[in-house]
């Protein structure tokens, strides 16, 4: 194996002996503490890529983020940002909150499937609406993780889980939500897209994606959100890498990748197409 020369020496870097061989380095955002996810969750992943992004774009000093409830409540033990922990839901109102009265914070909301696509249904689609000037990231694992692994809007049909234990009816419990389509529709939103940590390729794409929608806010855009297709091997009922094959393949399909709308940080309602005709024209 080739392993790059380390870069310049930072206050918590590794010992001096491995110090020529060092080939990554955990952004210091990145609490050095174990997480409580499972095995293979990809939450941590999710983390990590945020960690790097906040770094690179130097944002931890600046960032105010609202974690959720689920899985990842515990979000602000691991991140070294300033944070908030919103009710169930309501991550998109409580950092609408926040935006108002710190307009010059960077501000974050992170939220999982049950909390955005279900619980939280109406906060999402109107803090997309309204055009806030946030970044949200969307943790779509399928399934209610937290709980014991409920079906979500966004469960497979045919998946089962604890309560649909014979797998998702359409005719029954309705058809999975793309959730992130629906929300691209609306003018507010500058940037959506959606990526996945099934793979290392997949897992760099995901990156690019989530720097892009902290760079929106940057600049001065509106809303940006990217969903971020991930695992949960427990309520799954698979092992670590069968969860990441089922979300290479079926879920993958269902939910397919890419960017869904990028209307650029600098257009204005106007050119979104939103203004109201001007009396002369009416
Ligand atoms: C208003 C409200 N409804 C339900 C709950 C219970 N609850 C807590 S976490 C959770 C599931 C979270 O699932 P998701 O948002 O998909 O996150 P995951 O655990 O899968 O990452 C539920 C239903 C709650 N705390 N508050
Ligand atoms: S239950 Fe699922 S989402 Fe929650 S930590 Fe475990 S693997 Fe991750
Ligand atoms: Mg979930």
């Amino acid at each position: 194996m080739t392993l790059r020369a380390a870069g310049p020496a930072r206050p918590d870097a590794v010992p001096d002996a491995t110090a020529g061989r060092l080939v990554y380095h955990k952004p210091d955002v990145l609490l050095d503490r174990s997480t409580h996810y499972c095995p293979g969750c990809g939450h941590g992943v999710i983390h990590r890529l945020l960690a790097e992004v906040m770094t690179e774009l130097d944002l931890p000093a600046h960032t105010i983020a609202v974690a959720p409830v689920g899985c990842a409540v515990f979000a602000y033990d691991y991140l070294n940002v300033d944070f908030v922990e919103a009710p169930h839901g309501r991550a998109p109102a409580v950092a609408t909150g926040i935006r108002r009265v710190r307009p010059e914070a960077f501000v974050l909301t992170y939220q999982g499937d049950g909390d955005l696509a279900a619980i939280g249904t109406a906060e999402i689609v109107h803090a997309a609406a309204r055009g806030e000037r946030i970044t949200a990231i969307f943790v779509n694992n399928g399934i209610y993780g937290m709980t014991g692994g409920q079906m979500a809007p966004t469960t497979l049909l045919g998946q089962k889980t604890t309560s649909s234990p014979n797998g998702r009816d359409a005719a029954l419990m309705g058809y999975p939500i793309r959730i992130t389509e629906m929300l691209a529709q609306l003018p507010g939103v500058t940037y959506a897209a959606r990526g996945t940590v099934a793979d290392v390729a997949s897992i760099g794409k995901l990156k690019a994606m989530i720097k892009r929608a902290c760079q929106v806010q940057i600049d001065g855009g509106g809303f940006a959100l990217v969903e971020a297709l991930s695992n949960c091997p427990v309520g799954w009922g698979m092992t670590p890498s069968q969860s990441l094959e089922h979300l290479k393949g079926p879920v993958v399909e269902a939910f397919p990748l890419g960017v869904i709308v990028d209307r650029g940080s600098a257009a204005s309602v106007v050119d979104r197409g939103l203004a109201a005709p001007s009396q002369s024209e009416a």
